[in-house]
């Protein structure tokens, strides 16, 4: 079993990751996870903390002479801005001699979305920077350093992964699932929302501009495509072992995500079965990567039947809603004085939906690298790369009726 806590405030010294069930062996890449650190901090509508920010991670265990050695892996990620906020965010109870940054007033006035309210309630706090210090998406990082760990263990079993922007508010491309993971694959680095069409770009651009004029903000949604997965992947047996549950649980704790969809997603409460299902064809031209003899004309199962992966592209989709920090502030109440009053402003994002894209690609890979560990096993990475050949060459076999 893989799993990983994270640990860390958005202005605290630095954000942690413990990632335990690494099986030994696997050469550990830090360029790809510095890499993913830095996608994530990209995309047009962030705001001025990411020019603070160059996001790296530091592994602390777990890892010896470059490879993965079985142990727990602890990553460290040092917030730059902590230089501003110590005397705001300090750890010690009295305020440490030399602390820099400025001493903030308390945060009283909830953000109408936030979890402000939500923890104040919870907790018992008085001061609502100890909620949102927490619950902010900042801790996302963390979570992309996992992905990014869980990236290079499935290249192992030669899977890919990959996201877009399907839409910013109101502006969307047509057909989401008429494009291919080789289309995603030629989406430009530097594409400034990563959406495949560059008109349509432009527009959600445009969309963004206003509301980041009219001091409002914006959400969309984006799909993560998994290519070459391993069929066979979860189970229909358990509630809790269903692979399509465990990703949407896995995206839905994103911070700001609302919805979740698999392949055709909410549309296929609106068709007849002969438009959802995708039928099952021979598959006469194999080639040596095909595991399956099966060609299937259509993919709005999105991968996934029976909540097992059936040996097409893995396609989820997750509905954002708007950040919540308005520079325009919408109505809330000073919990201090029990007065209306507008709402708290923060320094935020106008749009963040690029970034989720990628933090939505570190939980899928991890999903998917915890189902593979959990398929094909091992305490060594030469174990589990065997255990999945010999499960390959079986699978193949099966379909040789010829
Ligand atoms: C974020 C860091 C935060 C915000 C944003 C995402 O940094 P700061 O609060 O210092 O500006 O930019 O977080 C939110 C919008 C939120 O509501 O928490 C990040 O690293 O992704």
């Amino acid at each position: 079993m893989l799993r990983f806590l994270t640990a860390g405030e958005s202005h605290g010294k630095a954000l942690v990751a413990v990632l335990e069930g690494v099986p030994a062996g696997l050469t550990i890449d830090f360029d790809a996870i510095t890499n993913e650190l830095r996608r994530r901090q990209t995309g047009y509508g962030r705001g001025r903390r990411m020019a603070i920010e160059s996001d790296r991670a530091e592994a602390l265990s777990g890892i010896r002479h470059g490879e993965s050695t079985g142990a727990p892996i602890a990553l460290l990620i040092p917030n730059k801005d902590w230089e501003n906020w110590q005397r705001t965010m300090h750890v010690e109870a009295e305020m440490p001699v030399g602390a820099s940054g400025a001493d903030r007033p308390a945060v009283t006035r909830p953000r109408p979305g936030h979890a402000d309210l939500a923890g104040f309630v919870k907790y018992g706090h008085e001061d609502m920077r100890n909620v949102l210090e927490r619950a902010s998406a900042r801790e996302t990082a963390a979570r992309v350093a996992v992905g990014a760990i869980a990236r290079q263990l499935l290249q192992s079993v030669g899977t890919d992964i990959v996201s877009h922007v399907i839409s910013i508010g109101s502006t969307s491309i047509a057909d989401p699932l008429a494009l291919t993971y080789a289309d995603i694959r030629t989406i430009p680095l530097d594409a400034p929302l990563h959406c495949s069409d560059p008109a349509v770009e432009e527009r959600m651009m445009g969309d963004i501009d206003r509301a980041r004029d009219a001091g409002d903000t914006m959400g969309g949604s984006f799909e993560v495509i998994a290519h070459a997965v391993p069929p066979g992947l979860g189970s229909y047996v358990q509630w809790d072992r269903k692979l399509d549950g465990r990703l949407a649980q896995a995206l839905m704790s994103i911070p700001a995500i609302k919805a979740v969809g698999i392949g055709l997603g909410p549309a296929v409460a609106d068709r007849p079965g002969s438009r959802v299902h995708d039928e099952i064809l021979p598959k006469r031209d194999r080639s040596r990567d095909d595991t399956m003899a099966i060609r299937r004309p259509t993919n709005n199962a999105g991968g996934l039947e029976g909540g097992v992966t059936n040996g097409e592209d893995l396609r989820v989709t997750a509905y954002m809603k708007p950040i919540s920090t308005l520079m325009k502030p919408l109505r809330s109440v000073d919990l201090a004085t029990m007065t209306e009053s507008p709402a708290t402003v923060e320094r935020s994002d106008v749009c963040a939906v690029p970034a989720a894209a990628v933090v939505g690609e570190a939980m899928v890979a991890f999903v998917l690298a915890d189902a593979v560990v959990e398929k094909f096993g091992g305490d060594s990475m030469e174990e589990l790369v065997a255990n999945w050949e010999a499960f390959r060459s079986r699978t193949c076999a099966r379909f040789d009726r010829s």
